[in-house]
């Protein structure tokens, strides 16, 4: 698990959590959310308009060639005039090289804008992400927010760039046609317009399905990604129980599903494209047939029947164009949808208005009659009273999820109290400012997370200014200098993500030397369940014990050593104090704490956890 901070916990990562966006009950209306990722483009109204005038251009010209070749054919061919045979044709070599330098700046500037409406776009999630909660990362995959970020955002700036211009581009394309074409002869225009009816029943046949098949197509996407962020993260896990065929088959169900959803949303333009091509093809016999007689009769010229040809291929190909954009503006509509649903979701917990940064602490920490439940109607902790004076060191002991990591996590005010309150030198937590509040907190994860980088630059997490020297100081404190020393680049050697080139005791010693460095007023410190060898156990007791002196610590300890050193330990059990005291009397009490501590201190050696 090298993806989170947060403690563990047992339910991290839940399957299903990916029909947590954008169910149909509260979906947004299409305009809504066509109008909101329409506002991306606004700073860039500039280059848009250009790229506007450019499209605007590009579509004119093209209008023009064919009735150029009819002027051709009806005048200076047919009456036998070099000279102006030579300007027609100048015409028409300017308009295709217009055609080319409009087409080429639309693409730029279109692309342009693309880009950097993407990286806007990616940021905005990046920054909501880090101010979402934890209890919103505990609810989602990864996976799934990862695709969110990446793909879903890449679909809507297809839309964004390329779309919208060439929907409209299309659009005037085709009213232009059938205004030239009605205008050169109302006839035979109507004519070739009698395959339209079949165009119109064709077009809605698909759009109808197209519909259905894109949103499908984007929330298989995220799952193909989710389902392979776990499993990548969980790899060791896999091959140690030798699961990898397991592992297989669930990635190839969902994959297989994303098979099946993209096949069977491409297979509908299979349908249509040659559809439409089809029916052009019958636009061209009609215009042939009927405009070849009229040519006969002498009722219509030759110049008309062949730009009319030109007209009638040109016409079909923005209606083919029109289908894919349809099948843009689906995909980006499922993804926007999800998107704007993850930037909507608000954090858990926020900064009241008004909230004042923390002042400068002594280190007094009470809760009084805390509450606290992670989901609605399963609590975790019962009335929690405690009172910690400032610089004493609690010990929070108890069974496995009995909840001591809970207890820290609403210290740090990651998660809010259902009931009761926290305070700070008598502040609420919830008075002040996150960031002023977790400034003066120190936290050693019981997972402890590394970054990648090296080694001083994870010392260094906490207060990216620090300088060398102080690195090293926080590292001799933490007792971390002299395995340091030995690493193959000593304080610059790289970190792998999550810190897997390191032991567990090694990265613990990293991220105590963090928060020493970052020298916090109260220290919260979750000790890791697994034990390390004894030298590294020592080595660890006595970085702890210069780290805690002078400061408030709520350590979660697992160590005798640890516990014996508290001011005070509390016992928790099934989310409540239990019993409070010091060792001695704790144990004279002959209560759980005696009983905890024969069945878990008392246990062979080697066993002690
Ligand atoms: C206490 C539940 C967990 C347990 C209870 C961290 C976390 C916990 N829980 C959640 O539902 N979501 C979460 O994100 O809360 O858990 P804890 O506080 O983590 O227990 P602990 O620290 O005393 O246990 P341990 O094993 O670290 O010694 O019911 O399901
Ligand atoms: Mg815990």
């Amino acid at each position: 698990m090298g993806f989170s901070i947060t403690p563990t916990g047992p339910n991290m990562g839940p399957r299903g959590a990916l029909h947590s966006f954008g169910q149909e009950a509260d979906r947004p209306s299409d305009w809504r959310v066509i109008g909101r990722l329409l506002a991306y483009l606004r700073p860039h109204w500039l280059r848009m308009s250009l790229a506007f005038v450019c499209m605007l251009a590009a579509t004119g010209l093209t209008l023009v060639t064919p009735y150029l070749v009819k002027v051709a054919i009806d005048q200076p061919i047919a009456q036998g005039d070099p000279a102006g045979l030579n300007r027609i044709a100048l015409l028409t070599a300017l308009a295709f090289l217009g055609i080319f330098l409009s087409t080429w700046g639309q693409r730029y500037l279109l692309s342009w804008v693309g880009q950097r409406v993407l990286a806007t776009l990616r940021s905005q999630l990046f920054r909501h992400l880090q101010a979402l909660s934890l209890s919103y990362h505990d609810r989602n995959i990864i996976g799934v927010t990862i695709s969110r970020v990446i793909s879903d955002v890449s679909v809507i700036n297809e839309l964004l760039s390329q779309g919208l211009i060439q929907l409209i581009g299309d659009l005037l394309v085709l009213v232009g046609i059938i205004i030239v074409m009605l205008s050169m002869s109302p006839r035979l225009a109507l004519l070739s317009f009698g395959v339209l009816p079949l165009m119109a029943l064709a077009t809605f046949l698909f759009a109808r399905q197209a519909q259905v098949a894109f949103r499908e197509t984007r929330a298989s996407v995220a799952a193909v990604i989710g389902e392979l962020a776990e499993n990548i993260a969980g790899m060791r896990v896999i091959q140690a129980f030798a699961q990898e065929t397991a592992a297989q088959a669930r990635f190839d169900q969902v994959n297989g599903q994303n098979r099946d959803a993209l096949v069977g949303a491409m297979s509908l333009s299979f349908v249509f494209l040659p559809a439409v091509e089809f029916l052009g093809i019958l636009a061209t016999a009609i215009v042939l047939w009927f405009g070849g007689r009229m040519v006969a009769a002498e009722t219509l010229t030759l110049g008309v029947v062949v730009a009319f040809l030109a007209y009638v291929t040109r016409f079909f190909q923005p209606i083919q164009e029109l289908s894919q954009l349809y099948t843009t503006l689906q995909a980006a509509l499922a993804g926007g949808e999800r998107v704007l649903a993850l930037l909507d979701t608000p954090p858990a917990v926020q900064d009241r208005p008004g909230a004042t940064p923390l002042p400068q602490l002594t280190g007094r920490v009470t809760f009084q009659q805390v509450s606290f439940a992670y989901r609605p109607g399963v609590p975790v902790l019962h009335n929690i009273n405690l009172a910690i004076a400032p610089g004493q060191t609690v010990a929070l002991v108890g069974p496995t999820g009995a909840g001591k990591t809970s207890m820290a996590n609403l210290v740090a005010r990651f998660y809010e109290v259902s009931d009761g309150a926290i305070l700070l030198d008598g502040v609420d937590v919830r008075d002040v400012t996150q960031q002023s509040l977790r400034q003066q907190i120190g936290l050693v994860p019981q997972d402890p997370f590394l970054f990648s980088g090296t080694v001083a630059d994870n010392i260094r997490f906490g207060r990216p200014a620090a300088s060398d020297d102080e690195v090293q100081v926080a590292a001799q404190l933490a007792n971390a200098h002299a395995f340091i020393l030995g690493l193959p680049a000593g304080y610059a050697t790289e970190i792998q993500e999550g810190g897997v080139n390191l032991s567990l005791g090694q990265r613990q010693l990293i991220c105590i030397a963090r928060a020493v460095l970052a020298n916090p007023r109260i220290l919260i410190l979750d000790e890791a369940t697994a034990s390390v060898d004894t030298v590294t156990e020592s080595l660890i007791q006595e970085a702890l014990d210069r780290l805690l002196s002078g400061r408030t610590a709520i350590v979660i300890a697992h160590r005798l050593s640890t516990i014996r050193k508290a001011d005070l330990i509390c016992v928790i059990d099934h989310g409540r104090i239990v019993e409070q005291g010091t060792h001695d009397s704790l144990l004279a009490t002959r209560g759980v704490y005696h009983r905890l501590y024969e069945r878990q201190f008392l246990a062979p050696a080697g066993e002690e956890g």
